[in-house]
């Protein structure tokens, strides 16, 4: 297992629409486990293959708190089935270092994807889940938060990170 770079805003790198994974093989299994490690490094409850560079239709969720047990989440070629309501939550991103925006996004979200050992399943989400799968698919996409705010939230936010960038 190894700690990848994770990234960060304006990278180009992050706008690249990732590929299907063809086969969930162990190349595919130690990106897994990679992407796994840097996210609860960072920490963060969600990563994208998009966020170290690497462009396939792989995300990993973990929305435990700390005083639970941890509960990975693979996703590989993720679909989303199907929305249903509203809700808006206050997202971070760890390609957006030190900033945090309200995004409105589906209060449910019904998604297939492959598991870790490629087979298929699927997850009627919401809540915070709902929100990480949303906001992890859209980085499949080269989609970011950032794209989700005001015109004014999306200035502050970009010099923001320049900003934490620089002090970094
Ligand atoms: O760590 C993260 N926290 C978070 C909080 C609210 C909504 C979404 C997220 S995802 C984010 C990690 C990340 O950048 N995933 O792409
Ligand atoms: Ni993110």
């Amino acid at each position: 297992m190894a700690l990848r770079e994770i990234l960060i805003y304006p990278d180009p790198r992050l706008r690249e629409v990732a590929r299907p994974v063809d086969q969930v093989d162990d190349e595919i299994r130690n990106l897994v486990d990679d992407m796994a490690e840097t996210m609860y490094a960072a920490p963060g409850v969600g990563l994208a293959a998009t966020q170290i560079g690497v462009a396939k239709r792989v995300f990993v969720i973990d929305i435990a708190s700390e005083d639970e047990p941890s509960n990975l989440l693979v996703f590989i070629n993720p679909e989303i089935l199907e929305t249903e309501g509203t809700q808006t939550h206050r997202e971070g991103c760890l390609s957006f270092p030190g900033v945090s925006e309200d995004i409105k996004r589906a209060e449910r979200a019904r998604v297939r994807a492959l598991d870790r050992n490629g087979r298929p399943f699927e997850l009627e989400a919401t809540g915070l889940l709902a929100v990480a799968v949303q906001h992890e698919n859209d980085h499949l996409d080269g989609e970011l938060m950032i794209d989700r705010v005001s015109p004014l939230r999306r200035r502050m936010m970009g010099r923001k990170v320049a900003r934490n960038r620089a002090s970094a």
